[in-house]
């Protein structure tokens, strides 16, 4: 399996989380990617190489002009500002109604574009998102030209990343622009798959209203869990989408057994749809020791999970989302692609 993967990610690096009401390192940091690339040089997957260039036009299609400029401009404008930490939003146009707008001054414009506090903005954001999505991007063209399958080890990851928002530590929507690719290239209908403990609220966001993608998400149920506001069962899309989101949210101590239940409602939801291939927010922190989630899936349960995945014989882009267990992040990761690999 080919995989994909920019050093640029380390010119992401906040200095902070706001966490359970203090700052502290950010549980989304840079060392995740070596203990991912260790394991995957240890299990003999050892084609790992840079992407291409990042290439805009599949983003500006998910997402919107005013966000992705803001996301390109904001650190500039903070230092020319005069601010000297991090970019940390700190207000909001709570409930955003149509009147409300996007401002000139970038405090506030962070907020607007913010669905979360805990996501900072540094100098090397942005090249860093661009280099997450770049890889993503090759992984879906390396598939698009006949591979079975491809990893994109993306980071920051791109789940949480709307329309036009971003937070729950993401910005640009890497398996949306992966999704939006293939139907580019041809296909009809494409599948995400979202297996990170948290609900893809950004992927929802952006299809939506769209029949030509179905969305799929396993994640800890709203009433408990980040992103907390969407990722409800009855969240079932709109117009030209309506039928093809499907929510699986469970409880606190969710263990494979039932997980393993919801996975194959997901998988034959995407048959059903008729999707000619398959994305997968591929995120590990629905694992038993994950310190910010509560199911408690083992590491050898990844296996499985990639195992019953690889039956759907689908195409298949992996994108790396979340996972902060770090010592068994790699395993967990490592564990989905080989069971795939199995199928
Ligand atoms: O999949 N998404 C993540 O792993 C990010 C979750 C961010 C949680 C922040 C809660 N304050
Ligand atoms: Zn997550």
């Amino acid at each position: 399996m080919k995989v994909f993967h920019s050093s640029r990610h380390l010119l992401h690096f906040p200095k902070g989380e706001l966490h359970d009401g203090e700052m502290v390192l950010p549980f989304e940091r840079p060392s995740r990617m070596e203990y991912v690339l260790e394991r995957l040089r240890l299990r003999g997957f050892d084609d790992v190489g840079d992407p291409s260039d990042f290439d805009p036009l599949a983003v500006n299609r998910v997402h919107d002009a005013g966000y992705l400029e803001f996301l390109e401009t904001a650190w500039a404008q903070w230092t020319a500002a005069g601010h000297k930490g991090d970019i940390i939003p700190t207000s909001f146009p709570v409930r955003r109604t149509q009147q409300m707008r996007a401002p000139k001054d970038v405090d506030g414009k962070a907020g607007y574009y913010a669905a979360a506090a805990e996501t900072a903005i540094t100098s090397g954001t942005w090249e860093a998102v661009k280099s997450s999505c770049a890889s993503a991007q090759s992984a879906q063209r390396h598939v698009a030209q006949g591979a079975r399958t491809a990893f994109a080890l993306c980071r920051p990851p791109g789940h949480h990343a709307g329309i036009d928002w971003f937070g729950g530590y993401c910005f640009i929507n890497n398996a949306a622009v992966a999704a939006e690719m293939f139907l580019q290239d041809g296909a009809q209908k494409v599948a995400v798959l979202d297996v990170d403990f948290h609900h893809g609220n950004g992927t929802q966001d952006i299809f939506y209203r769209r029949g030509d993608v179905l969305f799929v998400s396993l994640h800890g149920q709203p009433e408990d869990a980040f992103p907390h506001f969407l990722g409800y069962a009855d969240e079932t899309g709109e117009g030209a989408g309506e039928g093809a989101n499907l929510n699986l949210p469970m409880p606190p101590g969710t263990a494979y057994p039932s997980w393993a239940e919801a996975l194959d409602i997901g998988l034959r939801a995407i048959r059903d749809f008729g999707a000619e291939a398959l994305v997968i927010s591929l995120g590990v922190d629905a694992f038993k020791d994950d310190p910010i989630s509560f199911f408690k899936l083992e590491s050898q349960d990844f296996t499985d999970c990639g195992r019953r995945i690889g039956k759907l014989g689908l195409p298949t882009v992996f994108c790396m989302e979340g996972g902060y267990a770090i010592d068994a992040i790699g395993i967990n990761t490592v564990n989905v692609l080989e069971g795939f690999e199995e199928a």
